[in-house]
């Protein structure tokens, strides 16, 4: 059952609303923000994906060279080794590529409704060979004074998790790939457990095993071990075709709660909760059988890749969940959780 509630104002932000990084590209979708408070407002960490104007019967898609230059490649759709019947993912002669390309991009709000650039907080451009292809959904988990990014970088050799901390927004350390191919939807544990700091991810197994949520930890959170599988894609459930970890898990005196989203063969993205023991989070205590939100408003099942609703980021407030997320994958939305209606519907 959906027990969300949405924001009148939904959509919150539309691809006309930001300007594109370069003249020779425009702004098709906005979505899947990252969310933190910082300055006393609420800020987006917001993915803009990026394409050249197209042609009539050809693709044109952007590519970054190491360099972080754009190139552009095209394609004639009625070749036949091109292949686009996956709007985000498209194939030629075996190769695949990315429809279009992400960056990130600072909005902040003083409402948490109406969002806006500031000159000052510059967007974040993929860098270098891993992320030729984009960066991507990314996390923002804060431990102490100090931000930690996690996201998604995408290149030919493949899709994984990359590490970048801040305390300003300013200034940006770059840690490298935490968790290599195929790996993404990492979110770190804002505070450690037993001396340890743990972090859920989404590694991905092309036969035996499948698109799960797994937990590692850590000493030092750029060093990670013990992994462990603790959700797996449920045949016949909303979930049946892959699952991942939303933001940071919240912790409530039953345990850790993770919101995640779960796909069925369809691409039909909802999202549900799972309860992670509070002193071992590899401990599953309960999980959702049905979706707390799933797309069943218009925004959110026509668009550039309908059917999804997909959230990585959140600010708790007391009992209060506010989630922002992907309508679409094509625009940025909000929505109000009450942290003990999820409970109650995991039955805890
Ligand atoms: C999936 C989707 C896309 C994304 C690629 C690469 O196909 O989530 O939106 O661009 O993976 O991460």
């Amino acid at each position: 059952m959906d027990i969300s509630r949405r924001f009148q104002q939904n959509p919150i932000l539309v691809p006309n609303n930001v300007a594109p990084s370069t003249p020779a590209v425009k702004i098709e979708c906005l979505l899947n923000p990252g969310v933190f408070r910082f300055n006393n407002k609420t800020w987006l960490l917001v993915r803009v994906a990026e394409r050249p104007e197209q042609e009539e019967g050809k693709t044109t898609l952007p590519i970054y060279n190491e360099e972080g230059q754009l190139e552009l490649l095209t394609f004639n759709n009625d070749d036949p080794k091109f292949d686009d019947s996956d709007k985000r993912v498209f194939e030629y002669d075996g190769e695949h590529y990315l429809s279009t390309l992400s960056h990130l991009r600072l909005l902040s709000s003083e409402d948490g409704i109406h969002f806006s650039e500031d000159p000052a907080y510059g967007p974040v451009f993929p860098l270098g060979a891993q992320e030729t292809f984009g960066i991507e959904d990314c996390r923002v988990s804060q431990i102490e004074d100090t931000y930690y990014l996690t996201y998604t970088k995408v290149s030919p050799t493949g899709v994984g998790v990359g590490l970048i901390t801040t305390k300003d927004w300013k200034n940006y350390d770059r840690k490298g790939m935490i968790f290599p191919a195929h790996n993404k939807d990492c979110a770190l544990f804002e505070e450690p457990i037993n001396g340890k700091y743990f972090a859920l991810h989404r590694p991905s197994s092309p036969s035996i095993g499948g698109n799960y949520i797994w937990i590692a930890e850590s000493p030092d959170l750029e060093h990670w071990g013990n992994h462990q599988c603790i959700a797996t894609s449920r045949k016949g459930y909303w979930d049946s075709a892959r699952v991942g970890a939303g933001a940071a898990p919240i912790k409530t005196e039953k345990g850790w709660l993770e919101i995640y989203h779960g796909a069925d063969e369809n691409h039909r993205y909802c999202l549900g909760a799972l309860l992670l023991d509070l002193n071992d989070p590899s401990k599953v205590l309960a999980r959702s059988e049905e979706p707390i939100m799933e797309p069943n408003v218009e925004y959110e099942q026509t668009g550039f890749f309908g059917n999804v609703v997909f959230t990585n980021g959140h600010l708790v407030d007391g009992d209060k969940v506010t989630v922002y997320y992907g309508a679409s994958d094509e625009v940025i939305c909000g929505a109000e959780l009450s942290i003990s209606e999820i409970l109650k519907s995991l039955g805890v």
